[in-house]
């Protein structure tokens, strides 16, 4: 079954059954306005943070996504309305036709109903504060119709915490107006405390009081000033407040019309520039064009024409989306994460900002800037910061979306709190994102930037990573492992002071990247004694990890091992096997078994489990992860973001064929025509999938944020495609399965376009006998050619 196809021209998913099992997610905006919606337009926005500044209120939780940004519509000549995007009022299926086109930072609600054929598009220009419901209405029925169209949307107290307990302040401090066909909302306790909304014609009517346009004992269904045909003209101080503008018109047979209603930040007066520009419709379309060029200009960094058309639509579209998306708005924002927390998560910041150097350089500096200031003098980083905390701009101030009820920047005693804290592998992500932003960028001069510490203090870039290093490498446990922490990243796993076979890969990596950049700046001493520390590691963990026919997953603070072949449940981890051997730990036969073992154990047809059988008792010295239900999130679920590392294992091994068997089965592309098993969006990674121990089994959840969505990216394209920036070179190294005879892949890099075509005339999953550029032999990879030049690039493998 299935619920909606890709359209790859337009760039869009069309969901053509609105019914969808579970919510099916857009992000539109990409700057400071941003609104997470649904396939029905229910949803949120904010300004800059949904935890502090949460401009529309949202019911988190609760049976349906709600309430939404809609528009209602009304025949006045019989009564009958519904909206636009199906919800709220939620029109039979088998009467009306609803789809919903979700494309980049945009998303279109489409209804045919009544002879009235309706579009509702919601976008936010790229460098403006305000949203855009772009709504076209035409009558299809041969008589004349008078309508009423309505807005709706409800506005939140801001702060999450205010509009979601203890109103006795918000409630009566909250107050609407409306002049001049403008609404006006105002948190009156807040100095910014505004957000106005308009329309692109005069209203014939308004309503700001939600529980009056609704009506008592009603909602958004049936509310009451659209039931009856009229609003109410209500406004005021205290209460829940919300943005209803009322059009009446009339469409004779064919007529078409285009209506705009505007949200945006700020006092009344801020509506007037936005309202002039966007009431000519064609701004609206010039805003739209510059959204797509915007998107254009990402995407076509990195094009892909390979014989597995899923693997095209998502490279090429949906998964640098994804990842873009978790890179701009760092996680925090969505139906599961609605902003009761935000900020950075060292780990996870540190990884999204591996994947997209290429397609958004600017956002991933700033991201590993502010990461490493986030960063303790001892080298470990803070789990979850604020990066306003150590922003050098804004020291003393509080943050930008002020209010007399924001906590101010704490004391550094409040925010670091020594080891107990630190996860032990946060910091080592930093390390690799580092090193890849310089391979992509040439930047290093990076390196020698001054950055503070979190704890106080500063140092160079450079020795902020040899910090980090060396945190490794000095919380070890008695076998020369580095030591579990609260948590290694696997957050349910809570090893202490016991040891993580993971983390002690992840060092491994960390360290191999860090030596390769010393020696290309020229920092041999430095290389000379990292490479000491590198072959200890390798060696503690070849000596101690090694169970026969995979690698453990950790040793306990009493010295058991986890992961053992005599270990009934949690017998084989995916983390500890894929990271032995993408990190080039595990040589030769070891590397061969430990990925045997893993397609044996954790394979299923929907992705890698995370270990397997799942955990059924609980195992306090092991961690949380034996209290987590079997099957579900780190407890033997299909836990997307790790699958990647097994692709790059795989990849690293030579094994193209089984590479790409992971690969496609996590792929959501793939599972477009089963989706009543998956249930939810084919055109987004999620973060996990129900594995084999649950009744449930296949079934996806979390769309979106997670880190799966830049691994998927980073490992298909550098890995399985084998195109990846070295210092001075680009690297053209595929693994692929052997029954690809050819593929193509369009890659800018460092100002420069190559076209690379890669042939496979003896079907081998790897190894390039011929590299061309421009026609002439190259020995080791593509030396970075002029900014601005165009070049032919041909790999034959063999
Ligand atoms: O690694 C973590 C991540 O930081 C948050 N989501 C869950 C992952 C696995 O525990």
């Amino acid at each position: 079954m299935r619920y909606g196809y890709f359209d790859n021209q337009n760039r869009e998913y069309i969901v053509d059954r609105v019914d969808t099992p579970v919510s099916w997610t857009n992000y539109i905006g990409v700057n400071d306005m941003c609104a997470v919606l649904n396939q029905t337009a229910g949803g949120y926005s904010f300004y800059q943070s949904p935890q502090y500044h949460r401009i529309t209120r949202f019911r988190p939780n609760a049976p349906m996504e709600s309430p939404g940004h809609c528009v209602y519509l009304r025949d006045d000549d019989t009564g009958k309305y519904w909206s636009i995007s199906w919800q709220p009022v939620g029109m039979d299926l088998n009467r009306a036709k609803y789809t919903c086109r979700h494309g980049l930072s945009y998303s279109k609600f489409l209804c045919d109903y009544q002879k009235i054929r309706a579009a509702q598009t919601i976008l936010i220009p790229l460098n403006e504060p305000v949203e855009i419901w772009d709504v076209v209405l035409e009558n299809d029925s041969e008589r004349p119709r008078r309508l009423s169209v309505f807005s709706y949307l409800e506005f939140s107290f801001h702060q999450i915490d205010m509009d979601n307990q203890n109103f006795q302040m918000s409630l009566y401090a909250a107050g609407s107006d409306y002049e001049d066909g403008v609404i006006e909302y105002d948190l009156h306790y807040e100095e910014q405390g505004y957000q106005w909304f308009a329309s692109s014609f005069e209203p014939d009517g308004f309503d700001c009081l939600r529980d009056r346009f609704l009506g008592s004992y009603r909602d958004e269904r049936n509310p009451q000033a659209v039931e009856r045909g009229e609003c109410f003209g209500s406004c005021g101080t205290t209460g829940n407040h919300c943005a209803v503008l009322q059009k009446k018109l009339t469409l004779s047979p064919g007529e078409k019309t285009r209506v705009a209603f505007f949200l945006g930040e700020g006092k009344r007066a801020a509506a007037a520039p936005y309202r002039k520009k966007y009431a000519n419709p064609e701004n609206i379309d010039r805003a739209f064009a510059d959204l797509a060029k915007f998107w254009d200009d990402k995407l076509t960094r990195f094009q892909v024409q390979t014989p597995n058309p899923g693997m095209d639509t998502s490279l090429n579209i949906w998964n640098l989306y994804q990842a873009e998306v978790n890179i701009m708005f760092s996680r925090f924002a969505s139906f599961i994460e609605v902003g009761g927390r935000t900020g950075l998560g060292f780990r996870d910041t540190s990884q999204d900002a591996m994947a997209v150097p290429h397609s958004n350089p600017q956002k991933c500096r700033q991201r590993l800037m502010q990461l490493l200031r986030g960063l303790t003098s001892e080298g470990y980083g803070l789990h979850l910061f604020q990066p306003e905390w150590f922003d050098p701009e804004r020291k003393g101030e509080r943050q930008s979306f002020q209010s007399p009820t924001m906590i101010p920047t704490p004391d550094r005693s409040e925010i670091v709190h020594g080891i107990k804290d630190a996860c032990s592998d946060d910091a080592l992500w930093l390390v690799g994102s580092i090193v890849e932003y310089i391979k992509e960028t040439g930047e290093i001069s990076l390196l020698n930037e001054t950055v503070s510490y979190a704890d106080g203090g500063d140092g160079t870039v450079y020795e902020h990573m040899k910090r980090i290093l060396d945190f490794s490498g000095r919380e070890i446990g008695p076998d020369g492992i580095c030591k579990g922490l609260r948590a290694d990243w696997n957050d349910c796993l809570n090893l202490g002071g016991g040891e993580s076979a993971m983390v002690s890969f992840l060092h491994f990596w960390a360290l191999d990247g860090f030596i390769q950049l010393s020696r290309f700046v020229g920092k041999t001493q430095e290389a000379e004694t990292y490479a000491v520390m590198a072959k200890a590691v390798k060696d503690a963990c070849n000596d101690h990890l090694w169970d026969g026919k995979w690698y453990i997953r950790g040793i306990t603070e009493s010295g058991r091992k986890i992961g053992t072949c005599s270990d009934r449940e949690g017998k084989v981890h995916l983390e500890s096997n894929a990271w032995a051997v993408f990190s080039g730990v595990a040589d030769g036969e070891r590397g061969m078994l430990a990925m045997d073992s893993v397609d044996r154990y954790l394979y299923t047809p929907y992705g890698l489990m995370l270990n397997a059988p799942s955990y059924t008792k609980p195992d306090d010295e092991i961690g949380f992860v034996t209290r987590v239900y079997p099957g579900v999130k780190e407890n033997g679920s299909i836990f997307s973001h790790p699958n990647p590392w097994a692709w790059c294992a795989e990849a690293r091994l030579g094994r193209g064929d089984r590479a790409m068997k992971f690969y496609n089965a996590l792929l959501p592309y793939d599972q477009n025509e089963k989706i009543e098993i998956r249930q939810s969006e084919p055109y987004s990674y999620c973060q996990f999938v129900m594995g084999k121990d649950h009744p449930a089994f296949g079934r996806a959840r979390h769309p979106f944020m997670t880190g799966s969505a830049g691994w998927a990216y980073y490992a298909a394209t550098h890995y399985l495609l084998g195109v990846r920036p070295d210092f001075d070179r680009l690297t053209i190294d595929p693994c692929i399965p052997k029954d690809w005879a050819e593929f193509d892949v369009v890659r800018a890099w460092r100002g420069a376009v190559y076209e690379i075509h890669v042939e496979n005339p003896d079907h081998v999953c790897k190894g390039v006998k011929r590299l061309e550029l421009d026609g002439s032999a190259v020995a080791d990879g593509i030396p970075a050619q002029q900014a601005g030049s165009r070049h032919k690039v041909l790999a034959v493998l063999g």
